[in-house]
């Protein structure tokens, strides 16, 4: 009761919850860059626009992706990678918004991972019924560097599994502001976005949109 009550006071942040060894979670922690987050996000896409990309085998994927920083996460016929150019407008991504940087570097700090120094930033877009599949992130050099997420828009129901494409994932539901550092352990763990449901978010309206900061190279 006490701990709770004081946890802003004593332990100078929000409420931080380690929901699997190395993965915390800091719900609203964006709530404070929200001013500048939006305008920038909107920027970033106006240069790079939202598209639904392919998978290696093909199929169009629900969740329509952009990217800023230095490198950016594509996938086509030809399989994964980060590359330094935006395949459909041929130029170099968006830079990473001051902003951006600052609320993934502090998140992480606040997690237990001061240093974090992301050069990518993929941006997902979710519409009602738009869905991620069980993956792993491992298109990155150094699995020992987090990743940060952040929420916004329409609440959606998020899964996380282990290390093994068959543990029964457990299913956490992340709202609009919402934070998740991912390090240590949970790194490589399986996880993905059950189909997003019908709503109307006050600020963004009928979507979802995810950020995840990485350390690609
Ligand atoms: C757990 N995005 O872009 S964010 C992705 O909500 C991705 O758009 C989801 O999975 C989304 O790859 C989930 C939360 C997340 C991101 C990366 C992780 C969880 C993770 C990496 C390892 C473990
Ligand atoms: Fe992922």
């Amino acid at each position: 009761m006490t701990a709770d009550l004081f946890e802003g006071v004593l332990d100078a942040g929000p409420a931080r919850q380690e929901i699997a060894e190395g993965a915390i979670l800091l719900r609203g922690f964006a709530g404070a860059f929200e001013h500048d987050l939006i305008p920038a996000l909107r920027a970033v896409v106006e240069q790079a626009p939202f598209r639904h990309m392919h998978t290696p085998g093909g199929r169009q994927m629900s969740v329509a992706m952009t990217n800023c920083g230095n490198f950016g996460w594509v996938t086509d016929r030809t399989g994964y990678r980060y590359d330094a150019v935006d395949p459909e407008t041929g130029r170099a991504w968006p830079a990473m918004p001051a902003v951006f940087l600052l609320l993934a570097q502090q998140a992480a700090t606040r997690a237990g991972f001061a240093g974090f120094a992301p050069d990518a930033c993929l941006i997902n877009l979710y519409e009602p019924g738009s869905r991620m599949s069980l993956h792993q992130d491992r298109d990155e050099r150094d699995f020992d560097q987090p990743i940060v997420s952040v929420s916004l828009g329409l609440p959606a129901v998020f899964l996380f599994g282990g290390l093994k494409r068959s543990d029964k994932p457990r299913r956490f539901r992340l709202q609009h502001g919402d934070v998740v550092v991912w390090g240590g352990p949970s790194r490589l763990f399986f996880h993905g976005v059950a189909p997003l449901t019908e709503g109307e978010h006050d600020s963004l309206g009928r979507q979802r949109i995810n950020l995840t900061f990485r350390k690609a190279r």
